[in-house]
């Protein structure tokens, strides 16, 4: 019972993590320094943007990198205005965000964002512990027997599940 709430807990940061664009301390508008936000965060695979902010003052706007830095929002990749948008980050890679309300990108509402593997994450130094465990299943029917688990659990507390096997008797 103890072992089955670590591996739950694990899966649960291991699908990611949500960050609010900006905060704590900040939101999605013309004062916050996103260049600092967004170095006190490393991005991984499976994370999730959350852009707050007023639908009627801002949006925010996917674009190249060229646009991000020309501060160009006609050519948007995907576009966000409901004031509460969620941006899944589903690929390693950099990504850039502005406003495309005329003055606000070029007065600093952009945002690049670094996204990592998390595939790499797991290997080298980061590893805290590899651990195998076994549990018994119901010991008649079908589906009886030993399953077992190679888990690797990163210095970070995230749970990876490496291999799951099974030995039916
Ligand atoms: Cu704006």
């Amino acid at each position: 019972m103890f072992l089955m709430t670590v591996v739950a807990t694990g899966l649960g940061t291991a699908f990611g993590a949500s960050y609010t664009v900006g905060a704590p301390g900040g939101s999605w508008d013309l004062k916050t320094n996103y260049t600092r936000w967004a170095s006190a965060t490393t991005f991984y695979t499976g994370d999730k943007l959350w852009f707050q902010y007023s639908g009627v003052e801002h949006n925010v706007v996917e674009v190249s990198k060229a646009d991000y830095d020309a501060c160009n929002g006609s050519s948007p990749i995907a576009t966000f205005k409901t004031g509460n948008d969620a941006v899944a980050l589903a690929a390693s890679g950099s990504r850039y965000f502005i406003c495309s309300v005329p003055g606000h990108c070029s007065a600093g509402m952009k945002v690049q964002v670094n996204i990592r593997s998390k595939v790499v994450r797991c290997r080298g130094r980061g590893i805290r512990q590899r651990v195998s465990v076994c549990f018994g299943a119901a010991r008649s029917g079908r589906h009886g027997g030993w399953y077992c688990a190679l888990l690797l659990e990163s210095t970070k507390g995230d749970v990876y599940i490496l291999s799951l096997s099974s030995f039916f008797r």
